[in-house]
């Protein structure tokens, strides 16, 4: 069932939902699927009790304007039975900084909350949004136990948002009609995959011209960089990034609880593809009620492939200095 009180043999709620740290991607995720009407039980959990407790009472007091839902402040055993558990909790990134600088940090919340999670009894699917996300959803997956399938990272859904919304700008259309994609880390070394590019089927070079639009070698790096450096410009002016990311958690938790089956670009880990294994990164998937339900052998460029391994041996410094 897949939005029933049984998926299978799990005797999972996914009417109820998680969500573990309460600052501000916590806590604007939390608003925007108290506006989805996705859930009727919402749990706030963070160290901090008075800012989960906070917030609940903050964005309850708009759901009787939007669809009735139990939010409030909670422990880890009221998500034993949740669907979904959603990790925000963590330091995020100071002007400067990149995602990787916040491994240590990350990862030693992550070894306090993971296993409180599951020693709940918790037995549904696992979102990990806290940076650096790829390594975080490696290290939850080895945590929690749980199968691959359901430990999914919010990866580059976000960066791939980012990515329709400016060509969109450039190209004067709908970012919905724009089909493109973002994969590897949600970070330095992610790769926009312009040869799969296109607006309602037509090539994105074609479409350009169509359009008016330049489309050239520059053109196409300085779209490239705007999309990887929009965090850093947004962490510049207002110190932390989150509207975009609550859409994207929402745009996630929608896929499974819907069992809708689009395919998104979630970290989860990879099992040779591209012959790329026992990291986390971003690549399409077709998300439903089990989570990543197959992974999508989209037919990259050579140069793509190249680049994507590249971010691949990026992560996978990172995750061989981690003790696990
Ligand atoms: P924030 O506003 O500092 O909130 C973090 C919250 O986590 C605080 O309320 C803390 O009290 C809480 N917290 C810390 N330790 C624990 C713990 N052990 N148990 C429970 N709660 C805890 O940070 P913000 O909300 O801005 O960012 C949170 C994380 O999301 C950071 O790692 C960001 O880098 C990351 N982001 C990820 C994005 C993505 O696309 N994946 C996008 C934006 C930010």
């Amino acid at each position: 069932m897949a939005n029933g009180i049984e998926t299978g043999t799990r005797p999972v709620n996914f009417r109820k939902v998680g969500i573990v740290g309460c600052g501000f991607v916590g806590s604007a995720s939390a608003f925007a699927l108290m506006q989805s009407g996705l859930f009727s039980e919402m749990v706030l959990i963070d160290v901090d009790r008075d800012r989960a407790e906070g917030e609940a009472l903050d964005i309850a007091h708009g759901m009787p304007l939007a669809s009735p839902a139990n939010i409030y402040a909670g422990d880890y055993a009221d998500i034993a039975d949740a669907g979904i558990v959603i990790i925000t909790a963590g330091a995020n990134q100071k002007p400067g900084e990149t995602r990787l600088d916040l491994v240590s940090k990350n990862v030693s919340i992550f070894k306090s909350i993971v296993p409180q999670i599951t020693h709940s009894g918790f037995d549904g699917i696992l979102l990990v949004v806290s940076n650096p996300v790829d390594i975080l959803t490696y290290v939850a997956l080895k945590l929690s136990g749980l199968p691959a399938n359901r430990v999914i990272g919010s990866g580059t859904v976000l960066d791939t948002a980012r990515f329709k919304y400016v060509l969109g700008e450039h190209l004067g259309v709908d970012p919905r009609n724009v089909h493109a994609r973002i994969v590897g880390e949600h970070g330095d070394s992610e790769i926009a995959i312009w040869s799969l590019a296109n607006v309602s089927g037509i090539p994105i070079d074609v479409f350009s011209r169509l359009r008016g639009r330049e489309h050239s070698a520059e053109t196409m790096t300085k779209i490239e960089n705007d999309v990887k450096n929009s965090a850093y410009e947004i962490i510049e002016k207002k110190h932390a990034t989150y509207y975009g990311i609550a859409m994207s958690v929402k745009r996630i938790c929608e896929a499974i609880v819907r069992d809708e089956k689009p395919i998104l670009p979630v970290s989860n880990l990879m099992e040779g593809e591209y012959g790329i294994s026992d990291i986390a990164l971003s690549m399409p998937a077709v998300v439903g009620a089990e989570g990543i339900e197959y992974k999508v052998p989209a037919p990259f460029s050579d140069d793509e492939q190249a680049r994507l391994r590249a971010s691949a041996e990026v992560l996978k410094s990172v995750i061989e200095k981690l003790d696990l």
